[in-house]
């Protein structure tokens, strides 16, 4: 049967792909066996308990309507299930730190991967689907990246402002990603006829659109203001940001602050998270420049990561400061080895459309909640 082939090389594919490191060490691999199990009996799981819903209801709309609905249905089931499988996975993280190593207990570290993994769509076949979906899915921790809320917390006066958090996104937008050589005019249309917005102003604006006075406010005692007080009355939240933390509700929602060009974001999108827990989890980070920008090129994340898979990932804070430069430790409390929020990237590609959708859940809510955002593009596309 040719399911069955598929979903055996899908299980050696996973064993070899996540045995490179560690294929000296026989424990390791009968552990890792146990892990291809859970995933794949945590897969049947999921897509059963949703699927088969769905193609009841699918067949009951197919009496009346085009077979188009019936299959857009299915595909945006599909996408549910996957995010129903990715949150029973990280449910399944018992572990005292996050690290993305399946071999070591974090089961979701499948899915974390520099590309998309793709998931044996047998699974769904065996569910009944008359047609062979192609799925992939990608599980990352958010605080892989930098947390721009880090800079400015609306709920904690009278120390709302973390200048250290500020003097990173300065360095990462000012000397590694160079903003000044990017369009950086006022792209909204309230101030036409403003300069463009520096690094600092851009992190002053940042603070304007989240806090809930009206006046131009400063991220830092020595950075240049915001212009809130220069905008039309209202343009940003009437009462900043206070319900939610501080965060925005989405990466793209940082092009609603003026500065935040769309050539900006474009450059800053891979080491900025707009959600999340506010530190970075040194243990996944796999990005040089969010190094850069915390540690001003005294720790080099290739030796980190060499640590990490020769030795082990970091178990705490000091840990890694034991490890790395005594300059390092005045910024322990900016790092973490842990992750509790994560983004889901899923894309499915089902009877010839290609349905994408990107969700978040904290995994430590119980149960945790799921927010998907449908119109999300992914980058799963390549
Ligand atoms: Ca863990
Ligand atoms: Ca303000």
């Amino acid at each position: 049967m040719p399911q069955k082939d598929n979903l055996k090389q899908f299980k050696e594919s996973l064993l070899l792909s996540s045995l490179k490191p560690y294929n000296t060490h026989h424990m390791q691999s009968i552990k890792n066996e146990q892990g291809v199990a859970i995933i794949l009996v945590t897969l049947l799981i999921a897509v059963g308990t949703i699927l088969v819903t769905s193609i009841a209801f699918s067949t009951f709309i197919s009496g009346r309507t085009y077979g188009m609905v019936r299959t857009n249905v299915q595909g945006e089931y599909m996408l549910k299930s996957m995010f129903n499988f990715s949150v029973a996975l990280l449910q399944k993280d018992t572990n005292a730190t996050d690290h993305g190593n399946e071999l070591l207990g974090d089961a979701w570290g499948f899915f974390f991967k520099d590309s998309a993994v793709e998931v044996p769509s047998e699974v769904f076949y065996s569910f009944g689907l008359e047609q062979f979906p192609r799925v992939k899915l990608r599980i990352a921790p958010t605080n892989r990246k930098l947390p721009i809320f880090a800079t400015f917390s609306p709920n904690n006066p009278p120390s709302q402002v973390s200048q250290s958090w500020n003097e990173i996104f300065k360095r990462l937008f000012e000397d590694i990603v160079d903003f000044e050589n990017l369009p950086g005019e006022d792209h909204l249309g309230y101030l036409p006829n403003h300069p463009p917005f520096s690094s600092e102003e851009c992190l002053s604006n940042y603070v304007d659109y989240v806090d809930s006075n009206k006046d131009s406010s400063r991220s830092h005692p020595s950075f240049d203001s915001g212009v809130e007080d220069d905008l039309p009355e209202d343009t940003f939240p009437a009462a900043g940001r206070l319900q939610d933390g501080g965060r925005l509700s989405n990466f793209d929602e940082l092009g609603k602050i003026p500065g935040f060009t769309p050539e900006r974001l474009e450059a800053i999108e891979d080491f900025v998270t707009v959600r999340g827990d506010n530190r970075v989890n040194i243990n996944v980070v796999k990005d040089s420049q969010v190094f850069d920008a915390i540690f001003q090129g005294n720790v080099n994340l290739e030796d980190v990561r060499a640590h990490i898979e020769t030795v082990a990932p970091f178990t705490s804070e000091g840990d890694f400061t034991s490890n790395f430069s005594n300059s390092v430790k005045s910024l322990s409390s900016l790092i973490v080895v842990t992750s509790d929020f994560f983004e889901i990237e899923c894309q499915v590609s089902y009877g010839g459309n290609i349905y994408n959708a990107t969700a978040y859940v904290e995994k430590s809510a119980s149960p945790p909640e799921l927010e998907i955002l449908w119109n999300r593009s992914s980058d799963l596309q390549s």
